[in-house]
């Protein structure tokens, strides 16, 4: 089995993590210049803003880079032909299942990396054509399954034949560690991007990962079967008030609507939703993307050969 720096050739095997509305060319760029996998997220925007993000990275970075795909998009169909026109080699996926478009890209030689929730979920995507699948648990931020990293990754490993990449949960080098430990081939980066210099998110975004403590994220929407991991702010509280008080799907999503818009942009601490993982509690400074990475893997082998179990 080709290793996953092998098959996606980048340095560091580690994919950044979608980040709809945040991960544009900009931050893609500077994860590929890095050595690793970045990604444009195309969230809900439509083909001509991917068009016009791709072009812009191109100009950025001459490494590889791919296109993470949000599949509840009202746009997910047409922006399935676009990554092929514009020749894209990685494409992840998310918050839904790839299935209607895994031929038509595999066919035109894109790499196609789904992320799932699920044991069930990874075997339908294997078969269907995938190179790989990030497992991704409950701790990671945004929409999310119910199964932590370190119960849904050895599962998939065993479970799959192609390689597995980890997700939800990693920000250091022990988790980094562990993850592997699990029998993963690679890792996906999320939060610990959105405390990083080249990240196009209001400053109050970065600031508010950068003072949350462990237990500051909290899971809105779950009742509604839509679990989204965010920070907690008021937004977040009356989000789950309403849910418990009988409110309906629609009066939910009124609330919440353009709420990611509001804190990505405009650092809105009232009515923003702040998307993190679990492990916003342990990040302090924002760095450079090329800091990040590399104090992710420097030494890792040296590390993993003084842990002592018995
Ligand atoms: O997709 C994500 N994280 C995201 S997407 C996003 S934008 C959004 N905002 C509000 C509500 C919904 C979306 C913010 N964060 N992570 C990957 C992920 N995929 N997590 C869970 C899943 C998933 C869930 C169910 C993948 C497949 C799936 O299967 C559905 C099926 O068809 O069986």
């Amino acid at each position: 089995m080709k290793n996953i720096c092998e098959l996606l050739g980048i340095k560091y095997p580690i994919i950044q993590g979608g980040m709809a509305n945040i991960a544009n060319s900009q931050l893609a760029a500077a994860v590929s210049n890095a050595g690793g996998l970045g990604l444009i997220a195309v969230g809900g925007n439509d083909s001509e803003w991917l068009r016009n993000e791709i072009r812009k990275c191109r100009e950025l970075t001459s490494n590889v880079f791919g296109v993470n795909i949000m599949l509840l998009s009202p746009y997910a169909s047409e922006i399935a032909k676009v990554v092929i026109e514009e020749k894209i080699k990685v494409v992840t996926t998310g918050a839904g299942n790839p299935g209607p478009y895994l031929n038509d890209w595999t066919e035109a030689g894109i790499k196609v990396i789904p992320v799932i929730p699920s044991v069930a979920f990874a075997k339908r995507t294997e078969r269907a054509g995938a190179v790989a699948v990030i497992a991704e648990g409950t701790e990671a931020g945004g929409h999310i399954g119910e199964l932590t990293t370190m119960a849904l990754v050895p599962q998939v490993v065993d479970a799959v034949r192609i390689p597995v990449i980890a997700a939800g949960g990693i920000a250091d080098q022990r988790q980094v560690l562990a993850a592997f430990a699990l029998g993963a081939k690679g890792v996906q980066i999320g939060t610990l991007f959105l405390a990083s210099e080249e990240c196009p998110i209001h400053i109050n975004y970065k600031n508010k990962i950068i003072e949350a403590k462990d237990t500051d994220t909290i899971v809105t929407g779950r009742a509604s079967g839509a679990p989204v991991r965010v920070l907690k702010n008021p937004m977040a509280r009356e989000y789950n008030q309403m849910a418990a008080g009988g409110a309906t799907l629609e009066e939910l999503e009124k609330l919440t609507l353009g709420s990611l818009r509001r804190a990505v942009f405009d650092g809105d601490l009232e009515s923003g939703s702040f998307m993190a993982g679990q492990v916003a509690g342990m990040i302090r400074e924002i760095k450079p993307v090329k800091v990040i990475i590399e104090e992710l893997f420097s030494g890792i082998n040296e590390y993993k050969n003084r842990l002592e179990v018995i």
